[in-house]
């Protein structure tokens, strides 16, 4: 049991959050049943505030049931808003749940019965309607069934269309009820859907500036989806991030190659797990921490506190290893060096005909600018004994 004084014990500053259905997850999967029981959303909080998390966050459904009449939600609503303030757990981002059911088979903003497209962005006004009165100042949006198994139901480019439209609407939506909710688009390659429109964050990136109110619009990046992309995560978000779009985080990891599997935060590539969390706190990310993954299918609920536990655990050991990295004098000075300026050379820079002309007249001594060490070896492994706990 880690003592109060730890300094890896979560504390609300750092922002540590689950979805309800993450730590709700009872581990139903394409084959096999659920190994755990129903849990309330109330004993879902609990548990959060045992563990020491600062928030949850939820879809629509994952409170309210599909069908509730309108007093229902209200009582529901009530005692779930009753647990949190009693377990100081927060609702810093609400979500819509536009895939499971089958009414969505075949997408939902970009579905191709307009009156499936109309009733997903009902559902959607509904549940942002449900996070606003939760206190949620973002709202997800991830387009789980915006996809196809063949190409032959619509053209690519109409789904993009339909996808903006809706995006437009919910924007309006939002400022007409002032809400003041940010939007953030997470994308997935694959999964359910055969291929996902929108497959990585640059994608969303590249959508986001064709948008009515693109000030509004943001990403929502999540490692399992980029990985299983084969890219590289932190590359992603350090994009969004400089493009001021890195509205939101979903922490969690993955094996290239294989389904989504939503292991726990830095279980699988504690590298890559690394240059992430040193990232985000190297650039001052304010926004939640996000853990959108569950325990393995072995485990009972004790097991799931402990998954919960690890995952905002790693966070912080991997944040003292980037404290660590950042103040090891070694790679201070390799650092220097290898971006290390020579006088009196004509640069880049913002272009100018002067700087133009003094650049086209210099002459490049080639092989003495290839004779400049790059110690990335060292770099690299200096970096691993930080990890491996041999520094
Ligand atoms: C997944 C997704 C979801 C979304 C969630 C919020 O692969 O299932 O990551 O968990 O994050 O629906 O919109
Ligand atoms: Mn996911
Ligand atoms: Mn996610």
């Amino acid at each position: 049991m880690a003592k109060s004084n730890d300094s890896f014990q979560p504390r609300p500053e750092h922002k540590f959050t689950f979805g309800l259905w993450t730590v709700g997850n009872r581990g139903r999967d394409p084959f096999g049943d659920a190994v755990r029981p129903q849990m309330s959303p109330e004993d879902r909080v609990a548990m959060l505030g045992e563990v020491g998390a600062w928030g949850v966050n939820l879809h629509d459904n994952d409170l309210v049931p599909i069908d509730a009449t309108p007093s229902e939600r209200d009582r529901i609503v009530r005692s779930f808003k009753k647990s949190c303030k009693e377990n100081g757990i927060v609702v810093p981002m609400a979500t819509v749940n536009l895939f499971f059911h089958p009414v969505f088979r075949d997408g939902a903003f970009t579905a191709n019965d307009p009156e499936v497209r109309a009733y997903a962005l009902q559902k959607t006004m509904q549940a942002m309607d449900l996070g606003a009165e939760l206190g949620a100042k973002i709202f997800v949006l991830w387009g789980g069934r915006e996809g196809v198994e063949t190409d032959a139901c619509r053209r690519a480019d109409d789904a993009v269309k339909r996808l903006r439209e809706a995006i437009n609407y919910l924007c309006e939506y939002s400022m007409d009820q002032r809400y003041g909710f940010k939007l953030a688009l997470e994308a997935k390659p694959n999964e359910p859907r055969g291929d996902i429109y929108m497959p990585t964050t640059g994608h969303y990136l590249a959508l986001i500036p064709t948008l009515d109110h693109p000030e509004m619009v943001g990403v929502n990046p999540e490692v399992a989806h980029e990985t299983m992309a084969g890219l590289n995560f932190m590359h992603g978000v350090a994009q969004a991030w400089e493009a001021g779009k890195l509205f939101h985080i979903d922490l969690n990891d993955q094996y290239p190659g294989r389904y989504d599997q939503d292991l726990r935060f830095g279980s699988a590539n504690i590298k890559s797990c690394f240059w992430l969390v040193k990232f985000l706190e190297d650039v001052g990310y304010q926004g939640p921490r996000h853990f959108d993954a569950h325990a393995y299918r072995t485990e009972d609920y004790e097991g799931v506190k402990d998954f919960a536990r690890g995952c905002m655990r790693t966070y912080l050991i991997l944040k003292d290893k980037a404290a660590r990295w950042n103040s090891d004098k070694e790679i201070q000075t390799i650092l220097k060096e290898i971006s290390a300026d020579s006088k009196g050379i004509p640069k880049g820079g913002k272009f100018s005909k002067k700087g133009a002309s003094a650049l086209l007249a210099h002459s490049f001594d080639k092989d003495a600018l290839m004779e400049k060490r790059l110690p990335y070896e060292r770099l690299d492994q200096l970096t691993v004994d930080i990890l491996l706990g041999a520094r």
